[in-house]
């Protein structure tokens, strides 16, 4: 693992000087009650706020690609919150040390006790920082809401990874194709439908930010980088994400992280991997 990442709280803190390593697993070896008292304090607190505790400091474990930490990242940022990324230096040693041999992995370490919480599976990361951060709604339908909206474009997304990008390369252009003729319009009509009947320009649900609204500015971001997409979108064809795109880049910690050198760095190395895999 390398020192040498930087801090990315938007703010001035800075992430106490602890090793960039992969800390040590505490998925199977704590026991469970220790763990949810060390999961939930610092959620009363920040329910309110939106602002993290500054006694926890996070590290999310991933390549140096955007992928499936993306959204973690961005959450990570908005919040506030003590944090940084970290790469694995060796994976195929590193891989064995790690609850599923997969990547992302979260680890929230709580300075005052020096208790590690680990926390594999992107999407169990995505909804647990929701939770903590109050981007998961305030009420059972805000909150259902909010998860629809999300898995909509984790699906679309994950169509576009699994049958697009990995696709094999004779039947690469004809699953491209498809994709834009028939997935992305869909995804776009039923999101422009919702977000356009809101109250809130902006928001997926009231006047909050959601995991939802983030998901899919990263998604659209991610489609317009796609030279057959990009067409389908633009301020008067798809009005209301691009104004959910607007919304997201008001918020100065957000900005903050996308304009940062760690996320330009990540950016390079995604588009280089996309490159491969594009053929
Ligand atoms: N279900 C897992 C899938 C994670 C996954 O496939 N991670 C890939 C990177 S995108 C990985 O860690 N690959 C390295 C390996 O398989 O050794 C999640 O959502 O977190």
């Amino acid at each position: 693992m390398s020192d040498t990442t930087t801090p990315l709280s938007a703010a001035t803190a800075k992430v106490p000087v602890v090793s960039s390593s992969i800390p040590v697993s505490t998925f199977t070896s704590v026991s469970s009650p220790t763990l949810a008292a060390a999961a939930t304090a610092p959620l009363q607190e920040q329910d309110q706020h939106h602002e993290a505790s500054k006694d926890v400091v996070y590290k999310i474990l991933y390549f140096k690609l955007h992928g499936m930490a993306a959204t973690t990242r961005i959450m990570l940022a908005l919040s506030g919150a003590l944090w940084e990324s970290i790469y694995p230096q060796d994976w195929a040693n590193e891989k064995h040390e790690t609850p599923f041999g997969l990547m992302p992995i979260l680890y929230e370490t709580h300075l005052s006790s020096n208790l590690t919480l680990e926390v594999p599976e992107s999407e169990a990361i995505e909804r647990y920082l929701a939770r903590k951060f109050g981007f998961w709604g305030r009420d059972a339908w805000e909150e259902t809401a909010i998860h629809v909206f999300y898995c909509s474009s984790k699906s679309v997304l994950s169509l576009y990874v699994n049958k697009v990008l990995l696709a094999f390369p004779d039947t690469k252009s004809r699953e491209l194709a498809k994709f834009v003729e028939k997935e992305v319009p869909a995804w776009i009509v039923q999101h422009e439908k919702w977000l356009g009947r809101s109250q809130t320009p902006g928001f997926y649900v009231g006047n909050q930010l959601s995991i939802a609204d983030i998901h899919s500015v990263v998604c659209l971001d991610r489609f317009l980088t796609i030279p057959e997409c990009k067409e389908l979108f633009s301020p008067e064809k798809t009005p209301n994400l691009f104004k959910l795109k607007h919304n997201l880049e008001s918020y100065p910690r957000y900005t903050a992280w996308m304009t940062s050198p760690e996320f330009e760095a990540i950016n390079i190395s995604t588009r280089q991997r996309l490159a491969v895999l594009k053929g």
